[in-house]
């Protein structure tokens, strides 16, 4: 199979967690490398549903996962998944799940601090999942942030928790008009964290070389979409980690030329939760249609996610980005019943038609979508097993979206089910 990199091409919830639960029946390793528990990938297997936050989506094929440097790590929700995943009887231990101990790791501090920045944002606010993610990913770019090696060594914990405590208490205080917190309640909660994680912390790195110098091979799970990444997103409204493929070895430790494929998982239609540009967002019927029939909601957050057509602007660019050698099209069923279906092929901006996403967020606002129609189908596509026994419409509308991508659609997916999956190439 070889080293696969997996990333969402939109702005997330593209359904990586189904795609990388089923691919991980061929690897050996799966690994994190960017985000936290902001992500919610879904699983659904033999009809029970798993959402992992911070594990990675291998777990469920008894798979030795990593949580990779470029993660940022709750240990409080990790430990509260570990159990939840060890309740629904997934094995899950120091054997098969393995922390780097350069992973930051996020505290509460950065949780009120994200949340109060939110609050006071007003209409500028980004919408974000509230956990703590961004101010855990600045303490880490300005070098006060605390890693697991870190919190596993008392005397450097204390020292480095009550310089960062001073701060954060006199932004949320003095600046914010928040409660400030307990520097030895916080101390202490960390402790046993520390206690209880210290089995897991390893040097991934080391350990994925290993691997794949045995000629095993691993799966590198992206979080978010190539949309919310810091540099090549629609900033400010992204996430503060870069989600494009390049990461995935800045952010477990692997060297570029160990990756032998990039996947890029595409929905078949397009959403965003949070704020944010979003050039082909149907704010009528059809969207409705779409989020209700598509079942989107915020994996992590519950929030209504907001719906729209397909846009090859949007997955061009992320072809080039990532440099995608496949595509995965998911949620094709959802498109059924629609009498017609619309793909994005260009903007409008100020009477020219546009092939690329502008960066200034201004004239981004200023496209207007250029659409293709496509006839629509009204079968339900759940439980076809082959490409063959597709409806000729949705034929065409695959055919169609490989074309303007220029990148082969490797897997299609018609339905949350492992099985609901037809196999390309
Ligand atoms: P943050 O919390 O700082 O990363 O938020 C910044 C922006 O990134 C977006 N973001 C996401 N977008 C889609 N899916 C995500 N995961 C959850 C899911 C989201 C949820 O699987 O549904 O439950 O709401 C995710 N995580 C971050 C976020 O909406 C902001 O726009
Ligand atoms: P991720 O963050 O990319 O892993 O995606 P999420 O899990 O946040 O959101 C994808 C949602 O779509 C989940 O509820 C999945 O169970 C569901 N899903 C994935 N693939 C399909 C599909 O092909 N059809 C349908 N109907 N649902 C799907
Ligand atoms: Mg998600």
């Amino acid at each position: 199979m070889g080293n696969i990199v997996i990333v969402g091409t939109q702005w997330g919830d593209e359904g990586k967690g189904k795609i990388v639960d089923l691919l991980s029946e061929h690897a050996d390793s799966v690994v994190r490398f960017q985000g936290g528990n902001n992500a919610g990938h879904t699983m659904v297997v033999a009809g029970e549903k798993f959402i992992s936050h911070l594990v990675p989506s291998g777990i469920l094929q008894g798979k030795t996962c990593y949580i990779g440097n470029g993660v940022v790590v709750d240990p409080a929700v990790l430990l509260e998944e570990m159990d939840y995943l060890a309740g629904k009887g997934v094995d899950i231990g120091p054997h098969n799940l393995r922390i780097s101990e350069k992973a930051h790791v996020i505290f509460p501090y950065h949780k009120a601090l994200d949340n109060a920045r939110e609050a006071n944002d007003g209409k500028r606010k980004i919408g974000t999942t509230g956990r703590g993610i961004g101010p855990c990913y600045e303490d880490k770019a300005s070098r006060r942030g605390i890693r697991f090696v870190e919190l596993l060594d008392p005397e450097v914990f204390a020292e480095r928790l009550s310089v960062n405590m001073k701060e954060k208490n006199h932004m949320l205080v003095n600046f914010f008009d928040a409660e400030g917190l307990s520097e030895e309640a916080i101390h202490k909660e960390y402790t046993d964290y520390a206690r209880r994680l210290a089995p897991y912390i390893a040097n991934v790195s080391v350990e994925l070389d290993q691997t794949m110098e045995q000629g095993r091979f691993v799966l590198f799970e992206g979080a978010q979409g190539t949309h919310l990444d810091i540099d090549h997103g629609t900033y400010p409204f992204v996430t503060s980690s870069n989600t494009v493929s390049g990461n995935a070895c800045a952010g477990s430790g692997v060297g570029p030329g160990r990756i032998t494929d990039i996947l890029g998982i595409v929905k078949a239609y397009t959403t965003r939760v949070g704020a944010g540009p979003f050039p082909t967002e149907l704010l009528d019927e059809t969207g409705q249609f779409i989020q209700k029939k598509g079942a989107e909601f915020g994996a992590t957050t519950g929030r209504t996610r907001r719906c729209g057509w397909l846009d090859m602007v949007i997955l061009n660019n992320a072809a080039r980005l990532n440099a995608l050698t496949g595509l995965v099209i998911t949620k094709l069923d959802v498109l059924g019943e629609l009498p017609e279906l619309k793909i994005c092929t260009g903007y409008s901006l100020d009477g020219k038609t546009i092939s690329h996403v502008p960066t200034a967020l201004k004239e981004l606002d200023r496209c207007v979508p250029v659409y293709e129609t496509l006839p629509g189908w009204k079968e339900d596509i759940s439980k076809v097993k082959e490409y063959e026994g597709l409806p000729e419409n949705a034929k065409k509308y695959l055919e169609r979206v490989e074309a303007l991508a220029g990148v082969p659609i490797n897997i299609i997916s018609v339905g949350p089910g492992r099985e609901e999956t037809i196999i390309q190439r």
